[in-house]
């Protein structure tokens, strides 16, 4: 039965246009490393200094794909620790919050109505329970309004400022976050997981050398297996030893033994994402976002901020007279997947909210251009206005 559903779940990838900009389609290597007999690994611990024997291949895969993060994200050892045992971005994120501030520190992040996360502190999240968080949102127009993240900044004073999103169409300014965490003596936290493929590709800036903190989740624009990362300063002025004791909280203070076909996995796609044909990806995954958002527009849709710089747009669909639980069963319904979103200032609720969000990253891996974004989009509308 499962075999059988398997099997169904490949028919239907292969048969969908899938716009979900958090999914993506992995390599055949990929595949291969995380259905390796590594999955029967037990590696709990570091490379050298594990709790279980037999460990001699894995210390050596393990410290190859740190070695290969560092030079994904042209950045050095000696200035930064690389942790890739976490099973998730939610692990990512928790292990950075509690190693930077720890329990009930003061945290500041963008609202997940807004386009931040579940992590960054909303109330359902574990995250929201744990720590102070007080949230910044976006301007009326959609954009970040830096000076309001500074003077909420200034009057909340924070421990770490969280930056990142999930629904956020346009480019992030580090430096600009930096100002602000220095500002209020902050440590800052990078949440790339969404951009980390165009930042690696190069059409994003980086977020080094400006946050203490980077996390990502590999799934998504970098095209590697279900799994996250945490790159963190060796030592801050706030915290001595800030990358060692993120590391221990990962494991054991947070998670048992990591999942070596996940790092191996990981390791495979950072390797990919050196070749020059990532780069020329990572470059076409945003000229689709432009060519499908400037269509959409052109064709009468409500595009929040007008536009994108990055993977994803969000589309209020509420002109239509429809909703955006509405809209993305009415799409999948035709074969295109999308997913349902809050816009900015939504007023009505995360189960049935106003937009829908589309993006790139799955269809560019399919090999889709400029062209067939501009298909794409006239059967949006044909299948959205009946
Ligand atoms: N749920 C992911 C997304 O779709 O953006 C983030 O965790």
């Amino acid at each position: 039965m499962i075999k059988k559903l398997i099997k169904k779940e490949i028919a239907r990838q292969k048969k969908v246009i899938n716009l979900i900009p958090s999914e993506n389609y992995v390599s055949k290597d990929v595949l291969a490393a995380l259905g390796s007999p590594l999955t029967n690994k037990y590696a709990e611990g570091k490379s050298g200094q594990r709790y279980y024997f037999g460990n001699e291949i894995v210390d050596q895969l393990e410290s190859e794909v740190k070695r290969l993060v560092y030079k994904v994200f042209k950045i050095s050892a000696k200035r930064y620790g690389v942790n890739v045992q976490p099973y998730s971005g939610s692990i990512a994120n928790l292990a950075s919050y509690i190693g930077s501030v720890g329990l009930g520190g003061k945290i500041l992040a963008m609202s997940l109505e807004h386009g931040g996360h579940l992590t960054h502190g909303h109330h359902v999240s574990m995250t929201g329970k744990l720590f102070k968080f007080r949230h910044y949102e976006v301007g009326r127009d959609g954009w970040i309004d830096y000076d309001e993240v500074a003077r909420i900044a200034k009057k909340f004073k924070p421990q770490l400022i969280v930056c990142g999103a999930t629904a956020y169409p346009r480019k992030l300014d580090f430096k600009k976050f930096r100002q602000i965490a220095d500002s209020v003596n902050a440590l800052l936290i990078a949440d790339i997981s969404h951009i980390a493929g165009l930042i690696a590709g190069g059409v994003h800036p980086s977020p080094f050398p400006y946050a203490d903190i980077v996390t990502t989740t590999t799934q998504k624009t970098l095209r590697g297996p279900r799994g996250a990362i945490i790159i963190s300063k060796l030592s801050t002025p706030q915290v001595n030893n800030l990358s060692d004791i993120i590391d221990k909280i990962v494991f054991p203070g947070l998670q048992g033994g990591p999942q070596m076909h996940t790092i191996a996995a990981m390791g495979v796609a950072f390797e990919e994402a050196m070749k020059p044909s990532f780069k020329k990806y990572a470059r076409q995954v945003v000229a689709n976002a432009k060519a499908l958002a400037t269509e959409l527009e052109r064709l009468g849709f409500k595009i929040i901020t007008g536009g994108t710089d990055n993977h994803l747009m969000l589309v209020d669909v509420t002109p239509l007279g429809l909703t955006g639980k509405e809209a993305g069963e009415r799409l999948e319904r035709a074969g295109i997947i999308v997913n349902k979103n809050m816009i900015p200032y939504d007023i009505r609720k995360p189960w049935d909210p106003s937009g829908i969000r589309l993006g790139t990253p799955a269809v560019t891996t399919q090999g889709m251009k400029e062209g067939d974004m501009i298909k794409i989009a006239r059967k949006i509308k044909h299948i959205l206005l009946k």
